[in-house]
């Protein structure tokens, strides 16, 4: 840096225990901070709770865990050597070369030397006088820092459910988002599942296959269309090899999700019942998440989404042969993609095993947890083992668990008590110098997580460097910018037919959580040049303040 230039943030890196940045987790998100910032001259340090880098593919190791992203996209792209060099070995790679691949980035990126593992930060408070935060973490110790990043994730508390009895089962107990690192061999056992979302669809076919019996406990049927998994051949790696920087470009600019596709052109009402079912035909027989944009209008129309609904409740009623089973697994209680649609690999087929049983407990709920088994609706159903595929507290549920006191030592969490509040879903209010990284008011779970990682990453790393070039110290968001992008992501919300699903999305998974859609839905080519927008007008709708002179008098000796 020039002599000339204010250096405001970097006067810490020279300090013991005092730091420009914290960075709270290492998964993804808190990997590329960590990059950006060292590649700014900034120190950063890192807190993480597990023993290794990877986030939620540190945690969820259950059987068949995947991502429901291609990996060819599901991917960093901010080197393009990193993306040439890595070899994906199947469309939807399987947890643990995700979890390889994290380490790689880890390792050839020297990210290791500035994380801590095995240490949650317990809490965060802002000095309004120093203007920076005092970070205390689990091993007793407290840090300064500047600016904090929140990577902790969208989906990384894990929910346990408060089922009366649970402690007493004598059998094993798992939990898919915390799932050991020894291998869990079912074989031979009778084991139980609870919860038919994303973890649950993608376990259950594996672990019937070692169970002597599965018996699968559904609250509520979800819909969930085939992965058509298979080896990636030299011929697609090399055709995304070649074409990164514009399939890249387009998944980040062009795609409401950040998924690269083909687009639909039309209605779904706009073609004839014939025309519909081809169509979804093929994307059906294509597999994927991608089933959902078959039409424009699946999100926004309810007689449109019918169409879908149908189409897959159909193949439903024909791959599972007791039409009882099958009527059970037919989701009729929200508008298909209102709820993350699931990509599985023969999920529906594995109901037609001698071996597994589904229970409906929404007609009978689980009253009790007893030593060898559960108690739903009267009957008692023995087992040996019982997965939890119960989800997590999505979204605000690891920033929750936090102590985070800003201005005036007012609690987020107290802020947040009626719904998370956020201006881009960068920072809140009141607490500055606090970004989240795909935090609540961005696209976030509604994305490949990856490409809106690094959008949020990039445009954080470029204020703080912004903030070092113009002698600013201090950065909030308004409470008038934060009150009206709140709005706008409800009013966003409200044109389509995600409210009317009791999903993690709306909190609705979690008792006493308020009800309110989180995520933006405007789709991240918008949201980007929304950020970039705000960005270009000097941070528009973001309070930033200048450091005290004694403050660049230091940090510039
Ligand atoms: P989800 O999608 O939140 O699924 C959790 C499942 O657990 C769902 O079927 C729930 O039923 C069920 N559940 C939760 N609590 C109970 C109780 N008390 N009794 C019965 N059933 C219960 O979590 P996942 O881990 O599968 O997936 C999360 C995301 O990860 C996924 O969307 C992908 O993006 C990746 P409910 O629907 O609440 O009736």
């Amino acid at each position: 840096m020039p002599a000339s230039q204010p250096n405001t943030l970097s006067k810490r890196a020279s300090k013991a225990g005092e730091y420009d940045v914290v960075i709270v987790g290492a998964g993804f998100a808190g990997m590329y901070m960590l990059h950006r910032l060292r590649g700014l001259g900034l120190s950063a340090r890192v807190f993480e709770q597990g023993s290794d880098v990877g986030g939620t593919w540190y945690w969820n190791r259950y059987p068949g865990a995947r991502c429901d992203v291609e990996s060819m996209q599901y991917s960093y792209s901010f080197s393009d050597e990193l993306q040439q060099e890595w070899e994906w070995s199947e469309r939807y790679a399987p947890q643990p070369e995700i979890l390889r691949y994290a380490n790689h980035v880890a390792d050839r990126f020297d990210l290791r030397s500035d994380i801590q593992f095995d240490t949650r930060v317990e809490r965060a408070v802002f000095d309004e006088r120093a203007r920076d935060w005092s970070v205390t973490t689990s091993d007793g110790k407290t840090v300064r820092a500047q600016f904090v990043v929140l990577a902790t994730g969208c989906l990384s508390n894990a929910r346990m459910p408060d089922f009366k009895g649970l402690a007493d089962f004598t059998g094993e107990v798992y939990h898919t988002g915390h799932w050991p690192h020894e291998p869990v061999d079912f074989t031979g056992k009778r084991v139980a599942v609870i919860g038919t979302g994303s973890s649950g669809i993608q376990s259950i076919p594996i672990i019937a296959e070692q169970a002597s019996q599965l018996t699968v406990f559904q609250r509520t049927a979800n819909f969930s269309v085939p992965a058509r998994n298979a080896p990636l051949s030299a011929e697609e790696r090399d055709f995304f090899r070649a074409n990164y920087d514009e399939i890249r470009r387009m998944a980040r600019e062009e795609m409401r999700n950040g998924i690269y596709q083909e687009l639909p052109e039309k209605g779904a009402l706009e073609e004839t019942p014939e025309q519909r079912q081809a169509r979804y035909g093929a994307r059906w027989e294509k597999g994927g998440l991608t089933f959902t944009a078959t039409y424009n209008n699946i999100a926004l129309d309810k007689a449109a989404n019918d169409t879908a609904a149908d189409f897959v409740r159909d193949r439903i009623a024909e791959i599972v042969d007791d039409p009882e089973v099958a009527k059970l697994l037919q989701p009729n209680d929200h508008p298909i993609g209102s709820k993350r649609i699931c990509v599985d690999t023969d999920y529906y087929a594995t109901y037609n095993r001698p071996n597994v049983t589904l229970v409906d407990v929404k007609a009978d709920p689980i009253e009790e947890i007893l030593p060898n088994g559960l108690k739903a609706g009267g009957k008692v159903h023995a087992f040996d083992a019982l997965v939890l595929a119960t989800g997590f507290d999505a979204m605000t549920g690891s920033v929750a668990k936090i102590d985070i006191r800003g201005r005036g030592g007012r609690t987020l969490n107290e802020k947040w008590a009626a719904g998370p509040r956020t201006y881009l879903g960068l920072m809140s209010e009141g607490f500055p110098n606090l970004f989240i990284i795909t935090g609540p008011g961005s696209p976030s779970v509604l994305s490949n997580m990856i490409v809106s990682i690094e959008q949020h990453v990039d445009w954080i790393a470029d204020c703080l460097d912004y903030m070092r070039a113009s002698g600013l110290d201090c950065m909030e968001a308004s409470r008038a910018a934060e009150d009206s992008w709140v709005d706008h992501v409800n009013e966003v919300a409200r044109d389509t037919l995600f409210p009317q699903a009791n999903s993690w999305y709306m909190g609705a998974n979690i008792p006493g959580k308020p009800r309110i859609f989180m995520p933006y839905i405007g789709g991240v080519g918008v949201y980007r040049q929304i950020c970039n927008d705000v960005a270009a007008k000097g941070y528009e709708g973001f309070a930033m303040s200048e450091a005290a002179p004694v403050q660049r008098a230091a940090a510039s000796s």
